[in-house]
């Protein structure tokens, strides 16, 4: 790994910087006015929006580059979402971009000199009714043709793996096994956004915070500009990676996205002592739960069923979701919930992510992402940026792409989105 230069942070210097008000840390990336003009701007400054503006510098030399973003970075989907990273997909070509990604993810920390705390300890999909055990047992055979890593694990095996587990058969789901993914897992989230951050700044590309994209310019069908709450910025290339918010920008741009936007929510518990290593998704019931470093449950539920844009999401999705998430689990119980929050996941029909050229000349589309893709994160950019960079799809992306709505090529990944469903 290479010294960061920026790395002088001793338990002295935590001490000093403590004790005066925290004044005097190094910002980890700058805080540039906005230019008059890019190459490329890219609007939305989540993990996708920040790798893609990473690996255009990285791996295409393009570094005139704006990531603009309406709030902080990190502060949509990419700071609320639960971490899990897996790529047990069923479809081709989902496989090959989600194991780009996992695969991405391990060395990650590396690649940013940043430690974005990937923790592979192993992802179980619980199978809780037939349906759901056949669903599992094919996405197991199609993860081995496409030579991602996974197992088909039995009960027992589900218990040895999470002993927690309740195996009562007379519940209302019983446990009917599970698909295990054992390098899946989960990394921090807002460590991904800043790494990426970081490492975009250091090429030279400007983050710009707080500045809200409110129009898009174009001339003669081919985009010019953006309108900005800092005002007008001229770009050549624009990247619209908003998530819940896609159609916004789609309707500002003046075409039409097969996008909708919920709420998901999620949920953390008081601190307990270590008593699960993994992550489990039980998706028939749609609950799922991991435990934070700092030993807090972190639990997920469903999508809410109407389109909104509210940061919440509805309350009888945490009563089904806990009550659901008792019986599999009954140590949690008396478990205390701290915390509960939401984001708006952008939704298509066949929940697969949309990785595209649009209708405007030379604005692209990186979006649909929906309730899974922190997952994506590093793979999607890398994607993207090949995308914007050459002015095609690369070939990972390529099946993605919006016209796979009007030529009727869905990407059915329902059972693997899993909470999408
Ligand atoms: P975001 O992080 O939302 O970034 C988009 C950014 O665009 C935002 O910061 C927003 O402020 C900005 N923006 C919007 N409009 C404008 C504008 N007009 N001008 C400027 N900026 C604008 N995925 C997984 O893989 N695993 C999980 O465990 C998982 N759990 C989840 C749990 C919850 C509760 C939620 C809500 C999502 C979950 N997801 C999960 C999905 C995942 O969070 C998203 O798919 C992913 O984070 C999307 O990243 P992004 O960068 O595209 O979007
Ligand atoms: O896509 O793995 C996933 C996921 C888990 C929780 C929300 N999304």
């Amino acid at each position: 790994m290479k010294p960061n230069p920026k790395a002088r942070y001793s338990i002295f210097s935590l001490a000093r910087n403590a004790m005066t008000g925290h004044q005097n840390w190094e910002r980890a990336w700058r805080s540039p006015e906005p230019k008059k003009e890019y190459d490329v701007v890219i609007v939305g400054g989540g993990g996708h929006g920040l790798a893609t503006a990473y690996y255009l510098g990285k791996n295409h030399g393009i570094t005139n580059v704006a990531v603009i973003e309406k709030g902080w970075i990190g502060g949509g989907n990419t700071g609320r979402n639960t971490t899990i990273i897996r790529s047990n997909y069923l479809q081709d070509s989902s496989a090959a971009l989600f194991e780009l990604s996992r695969s991405l993810f391990e060395t990650l920390s590396q690649e940013l000199n940043y430690n974005i705390m990937f923790s592979p300890r192993g992802v179980l999909m619980l199978a809780q009714t037939e349906h759901e055990k056949r669903a599992w047992q094919r996405t197991f055979h199609a993860n081995r043709i496409n030579g991602i890593a996974s197992e088909w694990a039995t009960p027992e095996r589900v218990k040895k793996i999470c002993p927690i587990i309740n195996l009562d058969p007379n519940t209302r789901f019983p446990v009917l096994g599970g698909l295990w993914q054992p390098r899946g897992g989960t990394a921090r989230h807002d460590a991904v956004a800043w790494g990426f951050a970081r490492a975009a700044d250091e090429m030279g590309i400007d983050i710009i915070q707080n500045c809200e994209v409110t129009g898009i310019d174009s001339e003669g069908g081919a985009v010019t500009g953006v309108q900005t709450t800092k005002g007008e910025i001229n770009c050549k290339k624009l990247g619209v990676v908003v998530a819940g918010n896609s159609s916004r920008l789609a309707d500002m741009a003046g075409f039409r996205l097969p996008i909708e936007s919920v709420a998901l929510q999620a949920l953390v518990s008081e601190p307990i002592k270590p008593c699960m290593d993994i992550v489990v998704m039980a998706n028939t019931v749609h609950g799922y739960m991991s435990q934070s470093d700092k030993g807090e449950m972190v639990i997920g539920g469903g999508a809410d069923g109407f389109n909104n844009y509210t940061q919440r999401g509805s309350f009888q999705h945490i009563e089904e979701t806990v009550t659901a998430l008792v019986e599999t689990f009954p140590i949690i119980s008396r478990l205390r919930m701290l915390r509960q929050w939401g984001g708006i996941v952008d939704m298509t029909g066949d929940r697969s992510p949309i990785i595209s050229k649009t209708p405007v000349e030379n604005i692209f589309i990186n979006c649909g992402w929906g309730t899974g893709g922190f997952k994506a994160t590093p793979g999607s950019g890398h994607c993207f940026a090949a995308t914007m960079a050459k002015g095609e799809p690369d070939a990972v992306a390529a099946p993605f792409s919006l016209d796979r709505f009007q030529e009727g090529r869905m990407i059915d990944e329902s059972v693997a989105a899993a909470v999408a469903h």
